[in-house]
């Protein structure tokens, strides 16, 4: 288990507080996926996002820090340290901030119900829209059939997702000297490979059966780097992608209305316009009226 990683930089204030001037204001915000210690982790593309954005609650939906890559190699970069910092000064600033880890940052799973810095660690929560839609928010991989049945492959799996990552970055160096915009390799290898094995169908069910079992109108999930927002067998399934490929968030507006932000177009090309192309979330699923609650409950995961 590595060890809390912001004692490498003492004075880490580089985040620039004046710089602050948020663009986004949203009721919700849940991100997932940004894997801090390790080079895919895309810590500029996040910390322009978290600048331009303010919320009432901000999730964080597991694989915040890579437990798994910096215990086989330590990385953690300034920018790392700056997303963290950033992190804690929005819950300074009154920020609800909710952090539900991930299989990558499992060991924080220890730290349930702590409060560290004004954020609070949870196992999973229930998360109430404005317009009363009940969302279990959970990182998703213990409905992942590798993760659950083959830890070895899940583990082979990130070392060759870590080397993808590594090609990818290499890959598109090359295309940005030819002035070619960013693409990502690992984003469209996973798309090929896995939607061949419908491994992200299967998951994407497995959440949502998940969620319908507890009652809830809906799911908002990480984990395998697929930002998607539909429906299905009446639930709302949400996916707030990732900052190691896609660069994408999940906000929830003050109507309750969901929204992906995505980032990913502007990946390579700093000082471009943010939010350049966003999903707007499906119409007409059951709006039930029930009393708004502004904080989520936490609940406990089944045995
Ligand atoms: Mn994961």
């Amino acid at each position: 288990m590595p060890a809390m990683p912001t004692k490498q930089s003492p004075n880490a204030a580089a985040v620039d507080p004046a710089a602050d001037t948020p663009t986004l204001s949203v009721r919700t915000v849940w991100i997932s996926d940004l894997h801090l210690g390790t080079p895919g982790c895309q810590a500029r593309a996040l910390l322009d996002f978290l600048r331009d954005v303010e919320c009432e609650t901000l999730y964080l939906v597991g694989d915040i820090i890579d437990g798994w890559q910096l215990r086989r190699s330590w990385y953690w970069p300034q920018a790392h340290n700056d997303v963290v910092q950033k992190l804690l000064r929005k819950a300074r600033k009154g920020t609800r901030v909710i952090f539900i880890p991930g299989n990558h940052d499992e060991f924080a799973r220890k730290y349930i119900t702590h409060n560290f810095g004004g954020v609070d660690v949870m196992d999973e929560a229930i998360h109430v829209t404005a317009d009363g839609r009940r969302l279990w928010v959970t990182h998703g991989d213990l409905y992942d059939g590798v993760i659950q049945c083959a830890r070895w492959l899940a583990i082979a799996g990130d070392l060759a997702y870590e080397f993808t990552l590594k090609a990818n970055r290499w890959f598109n160096r090359i295309r940005a000297k030819c002035g070619l915009p960013y693409w990502s390799l690992s984003r469209y290898l996973k798309h090929k490979v896995k939607r061949a094995v419908s491994y992200i169908n299967e998951f994407e069910n497995a959440v949502a059966r998940e969620a319908k079992k507890r009652g809830a109108h809906g799911v908002v999930c990480g984990h395998i780097h697929h930002a998607e927002i539909r429906e299905i067998d009446g639930i709302l399934y949400c996916n707030d992608g990732d900052w190691v490929e896609s660069l994408t968030a999940l906000v929830e507006h003050f109507d309750g209305q969901l929204e992906i932000i995505d980032r990913g177009d502007q990946a390579a090309l700093p000082g471009m316009l943010p939010a350049a192309r966003s999903q707007p979330a499906p119409a007409g699923l059951p709006v039930p009226a029930v009393a708004k609650v502004a904080t989520p409950d936490g609940v406990s995961r089944p045995a």
